[in-house]
């Protein structure tokens, strides 16, 4: 029998995320016209996984599943190889360039604020390349400008949506003397006021219920940020950039989110050259593609992570949101796994790896049980035991 964890590790008393929880969550390409935005989207999509992957979903041609790399997925194929393997994969959305004044309208404005909506999280792209050929909507390129123009465009929607919300609960507390109202109506008046003060959503001390409440409401400054600024490949190769202070600066006064640079000419050429020869390029040139750091931020960034099942007959990332307890882990295998929770049976890869083998890991009483508080950990190797009436165990 493994060894039982204790119960102190269980349950972290972590705050609820923003957000939606579901374990299908996306990222959504957002930022001002011609600053890269669809460059990147195709550029990405080369190396999206085949469509026909995702047979009960509909994928639109501005939506791409991106494999999200991970040395430890390929470590554990090695190991195993098994006949199927499964990596976890980082679902993008390309959205329209937003311009000022979007809230009201302006540019098809609505659509693609609901569009912002939709989605979990944001790549904001910033343009930090100037070019003569390409025009920026507002001529200069001054990507601090930008930025300031696109959250505004978001906290005014979110400030009009608060506004609606406000008078429609002081309507229903005029009918009900329901507690929950009040509750709610107040929360909206304080979200109201931090908005007006000019700040997001996403960087408020709220608790736990205020979440609960906020997570109704989808707003589109409650949404993680990751910042994209594209730039010439010159640049981006000596690691200097004449406006990256100035966007360093302006993120740090307004949440510190991560800045990720990047050359979205120089990401899309690689991608169009055979594999070696653009090893070769990047080796001459002392570059690397940001891709990859840009997929797994973009990830972790929405608050996914994923637990492996690991065997001959299949390798496989499962993505579940953070926090998520083991029988929640276990149902998004399956819902009889849910339902018929026993306990999941708990190794770690760094310790799969260091001690090479599943039999080693048991022989080292690290192969653990787990129960249903357990909140299942990036990275681990799950094995559930599950029991529903009828059926047996797997
Ligand atoms: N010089 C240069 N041009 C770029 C770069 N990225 C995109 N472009 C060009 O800018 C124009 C707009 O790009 P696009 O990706 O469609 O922008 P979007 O409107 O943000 O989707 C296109 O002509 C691109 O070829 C870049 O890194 N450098
Ligand atoms: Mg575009």
């Amino acid at each position: 029998m493994p060894p039982k964890a204790s119960k102190s590790k269980d349950a972290p008393t972590e705050r609820p995320i923003l957000g939606r929880f579901s374990s299908h969550l996306k990222i959504g390409i957002v930022g001002l016209p011609n600053v890269g935005k669809s460059t990147l989207f195709n550029t990405l999509t080369k190396l999206a996984i085949p469509a026909e992957n995702f047979p009960f979903c509909t994928i639109e041609p501005n939506e791409a599943r991106i494999n999200v790399p991970d040395e430890r997925f390929d470590w554990l194929c090695q190991l195993y190889k098994p006949k199927s393997e499964v990596s976890a994969f980082l679902e993008i959305h390309d959205i329209a360039g937003l311009v000022r004044g979007a809230h009201q309208g302006q540019g098809l404005g609505n659509s693609f604020l609901s569009h912002i909506r939709a989605v979990d999280g944001i790549f904001h792209v910033l343009r930090a390349f100037e070019d003569p050929e390409i025009i920026h909507v507002d001529d200069i390129v001054d990507p601090v400008r930008d930025l300031e123009t696109i959250t505004e465009e978001l906290r005014l929607k979110d400030l009009e949506y608060m506004q609606n919300k406000v008078e429609d609960l002081e309507k229903a507390m005029k009918r009900s003397n329901d507690k929950q109202l009040k509750i709610e109506h107040e929360l909206c008046h304080r979200v109201k006021a931090w908005l007006e003060d000019g700040k997001d959503v996403r960087l408020g001390d709220w608790k736990a219920a205020d979440v609960e409440i906020l997570n109704t409401f989808q707003l589109l400054t409650a949404k993680p940020v990751v910042y994209l600024v594209n730039m010439t490949e010159k640049d981006y190769q000596r690691k200097k950039n004449k406006f990256l202070p100035k966007i360093h600066a302006w993120v740090q006064e307004h949440g510190g989110e991560t800045i990720i640079p990047f050359s979205c000419a120089l990401e899309k050429m690689l991608v169009d050259m055979p594999e070696d020869e653009a090893a070769k390029y990047c080796e001459q040139n002392n570059i690397q593609s940001a891709i990859t750091k840009i997929v797994k931020t973009g990830f972790s960034a929405i608050n996914l992570i994923y637990f492996f099942t690991a065997g001959p007959d299949e390798v496989k990332c499962w993505q579940i949101r953070r926090q998520t307890k083991a029988p929640q882990a276990a149902g998004a295998i399956h819902s009889d796994f849910e339902r018929g929770f026993i306990c999941a049976e708990v190794m770690k890869f760094e310790d799969l790896k260091e001690l090479g083998s599943e039999s080693a890991v048991k022989a080292a009483g690290k192969y653990r049980q787990e129960g249903k508080t357990y909140v299942v950990q990036d990275g681990d190797i799950i094995f559930f035991k599950f029991n529903v009436s009828g059926g047996g165990k797997k």
